[in-house]
């Protein structure tokens, strides 16, 4: 057969790679014996993929280039709906291992043994944002866990904060419509800081709580892997003998709590939007496993009974130190997913997902999840048999007489597809099985047809007050500072002071500064209550990021900026130590091709100076060489690298030769407890050190103490 095309085709070079150029210029690449062919979805080899069937070179594409046709048909149909909620996210593989057997609490399989492991799918994601919008929004984030156990997939579909805006889940559509863009404008998207969500918010006395936490650090984590994860809701585990125990679950990160300062979240949302992803990518990748445990409250009705609030009611958490917590296995992740779409995206989590051992409450918020997850699921990907795709299909066998629909891939292949029937044995196809099977908790339930709540659900204030006076100082100043932000956002003066009113009822002392922040003139009444805040609840500590930090600087990164000549033996002794830690070294140097230190070796950069902002950094060092220094001085994004460190409380290091910038920068007397320099390589471990508290917030105090003297 005549090769027309290829008459015109020579061999070029493009740097590294040789191809084969056509008549036009363009660019082919040939399959070769290792190199397998590209054919089309029906298996017909391609012989080229650069040019569409025309007639004559200069001449009208023909209908007949199927080629084309499919192609083309494909990509316009790669789109499927995203997520109404939880829309961003990130997804990864990894395991539960059980520690020791559970059995007298539950007979779900994946507890019965210390050492069981059992594969599961994790995905983290943002609430209200698209499906492009930045990591770092100010958002709860999702918490959703697939444990695919030997009987059944078990889904754990939570969040990073231990409670909800609402009570029923009739309530979720506007709550939702409200927090997200606005219909007529379409923006802001990503955010809550607009009128819809606070005027909701502030005629919604229930959301207070969450409200709470919403502005706390916790709707800014630093990383996935340093987050809690919380079911919310209560559960019921049940044993072998039908002896149902209370449960609410937790997942609490092996690397300590952290989050970013809003300042912080809205510079990284410019400089890595992807930023969570890339953590969490980046940590699998190099084999730094994150790590949760897996902890359970248990408690039984009389705890219940007794409890100062209704723990069907998912705006209010029990404390940990009312009920502690039980650690009984680990959730590790260990692998990436071969391709987003497939799975991250295809995912399908459902509350209903539950195995045997493990049941509902009557959590009237959980009670409508379970209803809507299926649903949601049969519109976003398209059919009944989103269950076959790989990652949603159980990892041990299962047998179902359904059948059909859209796509369906595996149709049962025996003549039965009915039960009962008389055929028996395998022809019979499965039946039930009375002794394993899915048993529901025979809890009575008797009273009114009624659509009401219940009044052990009115008390609004307690725990947000309790979550408030739980956080340290330098929290609740963030809770305060984010408040006033949001609320400077809101464009209708009323929603402003109607929240401030609520916040009165939560603390006064919050309440009078946002009022201060947004120059309220007169303070609003406190908003009527339902039921007065209880001032007897004791702060609980395990509310606090700050005070449940990490006890090592494991996980964590710190940006070196570096120039021509910077010192080799420093740069050496950093990575040392860092390695030690279980922490990484980044070197942020003028251009991206890096710098010859001064022993004459070279040093690769992993980003420039205007790319690699010290914002993505937990701590920085300033390796300048002095005959590097002056330059960097007037340089925009160097002077932002070193200044942000220094806003965001962070630690420090510098060489004798860096001085002068950070005077120019800084002024001549803010080197503080956060500085450290380093002369000689032994100072690299005494910066690591320091490193391991995080931040050095004293910083943030003496600059509030000199603006009040001012
Ligand atoms: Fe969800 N939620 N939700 N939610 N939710 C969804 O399901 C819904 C709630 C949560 O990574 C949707 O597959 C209702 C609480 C996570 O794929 C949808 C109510 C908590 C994810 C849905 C709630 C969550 C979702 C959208 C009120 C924490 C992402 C797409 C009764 C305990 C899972 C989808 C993933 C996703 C409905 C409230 C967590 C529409 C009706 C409370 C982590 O079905």
């Amino acid at each position: 057969m005549p090769k027309a095309s290829d008459n015109h085709r020579k061999t070029v070079r493009l740097a590294d790679q040789k191809v084969l150029r056509g008549a036009g210029g363009e660019t082919h690449q040939s399959a070769e014996e290792d190199v397998p062919q590209l054919t089309t979805q029906q298996g017909i080899p391609v012989g080229d993929d650069q040019n569409s069937l025309k007639i004559g070179v200069r001449g009208p594409t023909a209908l007949e280039d199927f080629h084309l046709r499919e192609k083309i048909f494909h990509f316009d149909h790669e789109r499927i709906p995203e997520r109404v909620v939880h829309a961003r996210g990130f997804g990864a593989h990894g395991y539960f291992e059980n520690y020791e057997s559970l059995a007298s609490i539950t007979r779900a399989h994946l507890f019965q043994n210390a050492g069981e492991k059992t594969p599961a799918f994790v995905r983290f994601s943002t609430v209200a944002g698209n499906k492009g919008s930045a990591d770092l929004a100010r958002d709860v984030r999702g918490f959703a866990v697939k444990l695919y156990t030997k009987e059944g997939n078990w889904d754990i579909v939570g969040n990073n904060i231990p409670v909800f805006f609402i009570q029923d889940a009739i309530k979720f559509p506007d709550l939702i419509h409200a927090a997200k863009e606005e219909p007529d404008r379409g923006f802001p998207q990503a955010q809550t800081a607009h009128d819809n969500f606070w005027d909701f918010i502030s005629l919604t006395p229930e959301s207070i709580h969450m409200a709470m936490w919403i502005m706390s650090d916790r709707a800014i984590p630093r990383s996935f892997r340093f987050m809690e994860g919380f079911g919310v809701h209560t559960f019921r585990l049940i044993n072998a003998r039908g002896k149902s125990t209370f449960v609410k679950f937790h997942w609490k990160p092996k690397l300590g709590l952290q989050s970013v300062v809003w300042n912080e979240a809205v510079k990284i949302n410019g400089a890595d939007p992807d930023f969570h992803r890339r953590d969490l990518w980046s940590a699998i990748q190099s084999g730094n496993f994150p790590e949760w445990e897996l902890g359970l409250q248990l408690f039984d009705d009389k705890f219940a009974d007794s409890f100062a609030f209704d723990v069907l009611d998912a705006t209010k958490l029990i404390p940990e130190e009312q009920i502690p917590i039980r650690r009984v296995g680990r959730l590790v992740l260990d692998r990436c997913v071969d391709n987003f779409f497939a799975e991250t995206e295809q995912v399908a989590f459902c509350t209903q997902n539950v195995v045997p051992g493990v049941d509902f409450s009557n959590d009237p918020l959980l009670q409508g999840r379970n209803f809507s997850y299926l649903d949601t699921q049969l519109k976003r990907l398209g059919g009944p048999n989103f269950t076959r795709l790989p990652v949603n299909a159980p990892k041990c066998p299962f047998h179902t007489l359904q059948q059909d629909g859209h796509m369906a891939l595996v149709n049962p292949q025996t003549r039965v597809n009915y039960e009962p029937n008389s055929w028996g044995g395998e022809l019979g196809g499965p039946r039930e099985s009375p002794e394993r099977g899915f048993q529901s908790y025979p809890a009575e339930e008797d009273g009114p047809k009624l659509r009401d709540r219940s009044e052990s659900f009115a008390d609004h204030y307690s725990q947000a007050r309790q979550f408030y006076i739980s956080q340290t100082p330098v929290e609740q100043e963030h809770v305060a500072d984010a408040f006033a932000f949001e609320l400077s956002k809101v464009e209708t003066p009323a929603i402003r002071s109607r929240m401030v009113s609520h916040l009165l009822n939560v603390d006064k002392g919050l309440a009078e500064t946002v009022a201060r922040a947004l120059g309220l003139h007169a303070l609003p009444k406190p908003a009527e209550a339902a039921r007065p805040t209880r001032t007897d609840l004791k702060g609980s500590p395990s509310l606090s990021i700050l005070l449940n930090g990490p006890d090592s600087f494991e996980g964590r990164k710190v940006g070196a900026l570096v120039t021509e000549g910077a010192e080799a033996g420093l740069i050496k002794a950093l990575r040392g130590v860092l390695d030690e830690e279980g922490a990484q070294l980044e070197i942020v140097a003028p251009a991206i091709g890096g710098i010859e230190s001064s022993d004459g070796s070279r040093i690769e950069a992993q980003q420039t100076i205007s790319g690699g902002p010290s914002v993505l950094y937990d701590g920085v060092a300033i390796l300048v060489a002095e005959k590097a220094v002056s330059r960097l001085m007037a340089d925009p994004a160097t002077r932002d690298f070193v200044s942000d460190a220094f806003a965001h409380s962070k630690f420090i290091a510098y060489t004798p030769a860096a001085m002068p910038l950070l005077k120019a920068v800084l002024g001549y007397d803010r080197l503080d407890g956060g500085f450290i320099q380093l002369k000689a390589t032994a100072d690299a471990a005494a910066f690591i050190k320091s490193c391991r508290t995080l931040r050095f917030w004293e910083r943030k105090r003496k600059a509030e103490m000199r603006e009040r003297r001012a």
